[in-house]
C-alpha cells in the first residue's frame, strides 16, 4: 500500500544514515590494532569491529522500530536465530569482507537488507574505503552515490568476466569442486575470474555492470539479502544455483546481469552442500 510504501522509504533513509555511521567506524577500526580470532574454522575469522559494529546498528535501529526483527552475522554467531518470518526484518552483515578489514585490503562493506512478509524491500550497501554507497529500493531503482546502476546485458560468457568467493570450508573434496567449477567457466573460456573478499561488493559490481555473472556456495542471508534488491532494480538476475528462484536461507546464489548469464553459470556449476542458515533440513534438487 501507499501508507507501507512511504514507511520503508523512511527505513531505508535511516538504513542509508547507520550504515555510513557504521562504515566510518570500521574505517577508523582498520587502522587500529585487531583483535582477531575464529569461530567455525581457522579461516573462519572475526574481530571486535564486527561484533562492535553490529551491536551499533542493531541497537540504533532496534531503540526506533522495537517490534521489527533482526537477523544479523554475530548475532547468529553467539546462538540468535536466524528465521525470516514475516515481521519486518533487518539483515545485517556489520563487516562484509572480515578478512580483508584484517589485512587492510580494501575491499570491506556494511551490509543491510529489509524484508516484509519476506519479501527484500531494500539494500543499502556502504564501501568502507572509498565511502561508496549502493541502494536500491523495490520498485524504485538502484543507485550509486545517486547514479542509477545499469547491469550488463552480455550474454555469451566468451565476453564475461566473473567473480566468485572462496568459503570458510577448505577440505580437499571442498577445494576440488571449487576448482573444478572455476575451470569450467576458465575454460569456456570467460575473459577471467576474480575473487575480492567481498561478496557484497562482488555483487555491487554485478548491479553496476563491472562484470557480467556472480556465484558462490556457502554465503549466507545477510550477504545477498541487501544485494539481491540492488541487482534486480538494476536489471539483473538473482537465482539459486540450481537455476530455482533464489532462497535466502539456501546458502548458495548464481547473480548476473542478463537471465542467459545465470542460466549458463547454473549448467556448469557443481554443487558444495552447507547446512541452511535457518537449520531447516537440506532439500536437494
Ligand atoms: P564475511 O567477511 O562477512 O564473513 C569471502 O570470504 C566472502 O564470502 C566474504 O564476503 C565473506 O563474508 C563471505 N563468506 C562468509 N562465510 C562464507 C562461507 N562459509 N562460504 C563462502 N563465503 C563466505
Ligand atoms: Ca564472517
Ligand atoms: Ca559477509
Ligand atoms: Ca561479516
Amino acid at each position: 500500500s501507499m501508507e507501507s510504501d512511504k514507511c520503508w522509504a523512511e527505513c531505508m533513509d535511516v538504513a542509508v544514515e547507520i550504515a555510513r555511521k557504521a562504515g566510518q567506524m570500521v574505517q577508523e577500526a582498520v587502522k587500529q590494532e585487531k583483535r582477531v580470532s575464529s569461530k567455525s574454522t581457522p579461516t573462519d575469522l572475526v574481530t571486535e569491529a564486527d561484533q562492535q559494529v553490529e551491536e551499533l546498528i542493531i541497537s540504533t535501529l532496534r531503540e526506533r522500530y522495537p517490534t521489527h526483527r533482526f537477523i544479523g552475522e554475530e548475532s547468529s554467531a553467539a546462538g540468535e536465530k536466524c528465521v525470516l518470518t514475516d515481521s519486518p526484518t533487518w539483515i545485517i552483515d556489520p563487516i562484509d569482507g572480515t578478512c580483508n578489514f584484517v589485512h587492510s585490503f580494501p575491499m570491506v562493506a556494511v551490509s543491510i537488507g529489509f524484508a516484509v512478509m519476506k519479501e527484500l524491500e531494500f539494500g543499502v550497501i556502504y564501501h568502507c574505503f572509498d565511502g561508496t554507497l549502493y541502494t536500491a529500493r523495490k520498485g524504485h531503482g538502484a543507485f550509486c552515490n545517486g547514479v542509477r546502476l545499469q547491469v550488463s546485458k552480455e550474454k555469451d560468457v566468451s565476453r564475461a568476466l566473473i567473480l566468485t568467493e572462496i568459503g570458510a570450508k577448505r577440505d580437499p573434496a571442498t577445494l576440488n569442486i571449487f576448482l573444478e567449477n572455476m575451470k569450467k567457466l576458465l575454460s569456456a573460456p570467460a575473459h577471467g575470474v576474480r575473487i575480492i573478499g567481498s561478496s557484497t561488493l562482488a555483487l555491487c559490481h554485478i548491479a553496476s555492470g563491472a562484470a557480467e555473472a556472480y556465484y558462490q556456495y556457502g554465503l549466507h542471508c545477510w550477504d545477498i539479502a541487501a544485494a539481491a534488491v540492488i541487482i534486480r532494480e538494476a536489471g539483473g538476475c538473482v537465482i539459486d544455483t540450481s537455476g530455482g528462484p533464489l532462497d535466502l536461507m539456501s546458502r548458495r546464489v548464481v547473480a548476473a546481469g542478463s537471465r542467459e548469464m545465470a542460466d549458463y553459470v547454473v549448467r556448469q556449476l557443481q554443487p558444495i552442500s552447507y547446512e541452511r542458515d535457518d537449520h531447516q533440513p537440506i532439500v536437494q534438487s
